[in-house]
């Protein structure tokens, strides 16, 4: 009993949490395949106890699969996710390759999960960045309606990849030794100049588009009016990389429909809503940190406070582990949700 599913891309950063997440849910898994690139196929990993080998991913690698979680890269995912839908697996996508095609849904499960019954075959799930912000403001939008978001983030460098939280380590224990050393991959992999990341903050993730916003910033926005059906929300959002190895923070700003509320208003509806963990006292320090957020799969909320200038403009901090509810838990979510829904039903 249960689904047959795939995880590809199971050695990465992320694959490695979907399996752990897949475990701690008890997800009803009759079979379960690994797949990933050439590269990392042959390795062993550990799944319920048990070795696992770890196949490269082919298109006929879906055959009978169920369920295909995707996390192998933007490259992969364009070239074998058709390939698994087209064999009857619904594929849950967690790279940009799908996000913003008309035809995929989009899904942050407590914000839109009705969205799921329109897929045919591919689903994407969001950025780390646009999933935490919008689990945040879903509920407020409900109660108040959203006029404006403004967003600065403070994003750990695990969402760049496992190599760049070992680039961190390097460079700090580099600086502290008195040592010399030459960043390669922070901002950005592939692009022409690398920056140090210890002991520092860039405000470039992922490559520039001509509009001056980065990649990583219109990713942020163009999802957000996608999940929420709010094509004329303005949203701007600036993105900046910390030295901090897991969990990102962002501060909001934004602007409700409805008048004549107080910050007590807005903590009343986050206490209690879904996926949300109120930490908000101001008076005993209590807030947010990512270092506290590292393997839980909620979203943090805290500062909540209303903007002196503006009678409808609030501000917030809220913070998440990247890699769960930001990547695997909100994939596994996603399958977890289209079983309770019954759009995956066991064969
Ligand atoms: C980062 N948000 O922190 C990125 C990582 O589109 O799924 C996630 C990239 C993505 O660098």
């Amino acid at each position: 009993k249960g689904f047959h599913v795939a995880v590809v891309g199971a050695t990465g950063a992320v694959g490695q949490q979907m399996l752990k997440t897949l475990e701690e849910r008890n997800f009803p898994i009759k079979k379960l395949t690994l797949l990933s690139s050439a590269r990392s196929a042959g390795k062993t990993v550990s799944f319920r106890g048990e070795d696992v080998t770890v196949q490269e991913a082919k298109p006929e690698s879906f055959e009978g699969i169920d369920i295909a979680l995707f996390s192998a890269g933007g490259s992969v995912s364009k070239a074998l996710a058709p390939e698994a839908a087209k064999r009857g697996a619904v594929v849950i996508d967690n790279t940009s390759a799908f996000r913003m095609d008309p035809e995929v849904p989009l899904v942050v499960p407590e914000v839109n999960k009705e969205d799921l019954r329109s897929h045919k075959g591919i689903i994407a799930n969001p950025n780390c960045s646009t999933i935490q912000m919008l689990v945040a403001l879903e509920p407020i939008r409900q109660a108040y309606g959203l006029k404006k978001v403004i967003v600065s983030t403070y994003q750990a460098v695990s969402g760049a990849g496992a190599q760049a939280v070992e680039e961190l380590y390097n460079q700090t224990k580099a600086i502290i030794n008195n040592e010399s050393f030459e960043p390669k991959i922070l901002p950005v992999g592939s692009d022409k100049k690398h920056y140090q990341i210890a002991f520092n903050a860039i405000p470039q993730i992922d490559k520039f588009e001509d509009n001056g916003f980065t990649f990583e910033e219109m990713k942020m926005i163009n999802e957000t009016k996608k999940i929420m059906h709010m094509e004329d929300l303005p949203v701007a959002a600036t993105c900046v990389r910390l030295p901090v190895a897991t969990g990102h923070s962002e501060s909001l700003y934004f602007e409700t429909e409805k008048g004549a509320l107080t910050a007590s208003d807005i903590q009343g509806l986050l206490k209690d809503a879904p996926g949300v963990v109120l930490q908000d006292n101001p008076a005993e320090q209590v807030y947010p940190m990512p270092a506290d957020c590292v393997g839980k799969n909620d979203v943090f909320v805290g500062r909540i406070r209303k903007d002196l200038d503006t009678d409808n403009g609030f501000h917030m901090w809220v913070v998440s582990d990247n890699l769960l509810k930001g990547a695997a838990w909100n994939s596994v979510q996603i399958a977890e949700t289209l079983i309770e829904m019954e759009i995956v039903t066991e064969k």
